[in-house]
C-alpha cells in the first residue's frame, strides 16, 4: 500500500500532496477552486501533539497548539483513500462559527484562525493552513467525552433496546429508532484503550471528574446542544447528537476541540426525517451508500472513493456549512 505523505511542492507556492515511494509527484486539485486536497500534513519543524483520524495537531509552544482539520474522511471507522475537498476547512470554520455563536454561554480554546496572526515560525506553511487551521490555547484537557443527544441512534439506540436506558438513564418505553427523546440528555463516555468510545454512567463521570465538574460539564454541555440544536433546526438540520470536549486553562473552563461539526455529531437532513429505522446521513450518504454498493469488508485498506462521490461529498460538506453559516466557505 503507498502511503500519502503530504505536501511537496512543485511550483513555488503550489503545493501538491505526494504520496511516499512513488517516483510521481500527484496533484490532487479540486477543480474548481484549484485547491490542493490535503491527505495528511507534514511541517518538519514542529511537533506533532497529537493527530486522529482528519486532524492533525502540532505544539506550537508551552501554550499554544495548531489544529489543522485535513480533507481525511473515515467511514465504518477507517480513513480512506481518498480526501473530501474542502472538508477541512468545513469542519475549522464550522467550528470557528460555532465557537463565536456559543460565546455567551462558554468559553473557548481558540486564539486566532488569521494566519497572518499566527506565530512567525508558522508563516512558513500559510498556503497549507489558510482556512483549514486554528491556533488554540494549550488546556488541561477533561478526560470524558461530553455527549449529548436529543435523537436515539447510534450506541445509545442499541443500550436501549438491550436495557430501557442509556448511560444509566432510564428512557420511556416505545421508542422507535431516531425517534426525538422527550429531553436532551447527557450520556458520557470516556476514551478506551482500543480506542473506542466507552458509555459511561453519570455515577462513573462523577468517581472520575468529581460531582461539582460533572455536574458543571452536564448543563453547560445540554445548554450548548439545546442552542445549536434550536438554530440548526430553523436551516433544515437536525443535530441528532454531538460531542463535547472541555478544558482547563487560564480562562477557566473552555470548550475545546472541534465543535458541532458532522465529524463529532450526527447531521440529519430535517426534510428526509423518518423514525423508526437509521437516518441517512447529511454528509456521508453517498460514501456510506458507495461503500456498500462495492461491498467492502470493512477491513483494511480501505477503499479509494470514484471521483464523483468525493465531489458530492464535498457539495454535502459545503451546503452544510452554507445552510448553518448563511456564508460561503473561505478559500
Ligand atoms: C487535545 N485532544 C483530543 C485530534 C484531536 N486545547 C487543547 N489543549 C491540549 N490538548 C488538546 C486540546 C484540544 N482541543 C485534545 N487531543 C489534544 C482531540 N483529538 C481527537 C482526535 O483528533
Amino acid at each position: 500500500m503507498l502511503n500519502f505523505c503530504g505536501f511537496g511542492r512543485v511550483d513555488k507556492n503550489v503545493p501538491v500532496a505526494r504520496i511516499r515511494d512513488c517516483p510521481f509527484t500527484i496533484n490532487f486539485m479540486s477543480a474548481e477552486t484549484i485547491q490542493p486536497v490535503v491527505l495528511q500534513t507534514d511541517f518538519p519543524d514542529l511537533e506533532v501533539w497529537a493527530s486522529g483520524k482528519v486532524r492533525d495537531i502540532y505544539r506550537v509552544d508551552n501554550e499554544r497548539l495548531l489544529f489543522v482539520a485535513t480533507d481525511r474522511i473515515s467511514a465504518f471507522d477507517y480513513v480512506l483513500a481518498t480526501g473530501i475537498p474542502e472538508k477541512g476547512k468545513v469542519l475549522t470554520q464550522l467550528s470557528i462559527f460555532w465557537f463565536d455563536f456559543l460565546k455567551n454561554v462558554v468559553e473557548n480554546h481558540m486564539i486566532t484562525a488569521e494566519v497572518k496572526q499566527y506565530p512567525p515560525a508558522l508563516q512558513h506553511y500559510s498556503a497549507e493552513l489558510r482556512g483549514r487551521s486554528m491556533l488554540v490555547t494549550r488546556a488541561e484537557m477533561v478526560p470524558i467525552e461530553c455527549v449529548v443527544r436529543g435523537y436515539i441512534s447510534g450506541s445509545a439506540w442499541k443500550e436501549y433496546q438491550q436495557s430501557g436506558s442509556v448511560c444509566g438513564i432510564k428512557l420511556p418505553s416505545g421508542l422507535r429508532e431516531s425517534d426525538k427523546l422527550p429531553e436532551p440528555i447527557f450520556t458520557p463516555a470516556t476514551k478506551a484503550a482500543s480506542g473506542h468510545d466507552e458509555n459511561i454512567s453519570f455515577a462513573d463521570m462523577i468517581k472520575r471528574a468529581g460531582r461539582e465538574e460533572s455536574e458543571r460539564l452536564r448543563d453547560l454541555s445540554i445548554r450548548i446542544y439545546t442552542q445549536a440544536a434550536n438554530y440548526a433546526a430553523e436551516r433544515g438540520i437536525i443535530i441528532a447528537d454531538t460531542k463535547f470536549e472541555f478544558g482547563h486553562t487560564a480562562k477557566g473552563l473552555v470548550l475545546a476541540d472541534e465543535v458541532l461539526t458532522p465529524d463529532s455529531s450526527r447531521f440529519w437532513p430535517a426534510d428526509r426525517y423518518t423514525p423508526g429505522k437509521a437516518q441517512e446521513s447529511f454528509d456521508k450518504q453517498y460514501v456510506r451508500d458507495y461503500l456498500e454498493k462495492v461491498r467492502w469488508n470493512k477491513q483494511p485498506p480501505a477503499p479509494a472513493l470514484p471521483e464523483e462521490i468525493a465531489r458530492k461529498t464535498s457539495e454535502k460538506y459545503v451546503e452544510a456549512y452554507r445552510r448553518l453559516t448563511g456564508a460561503e466557505l473561505k478559500p
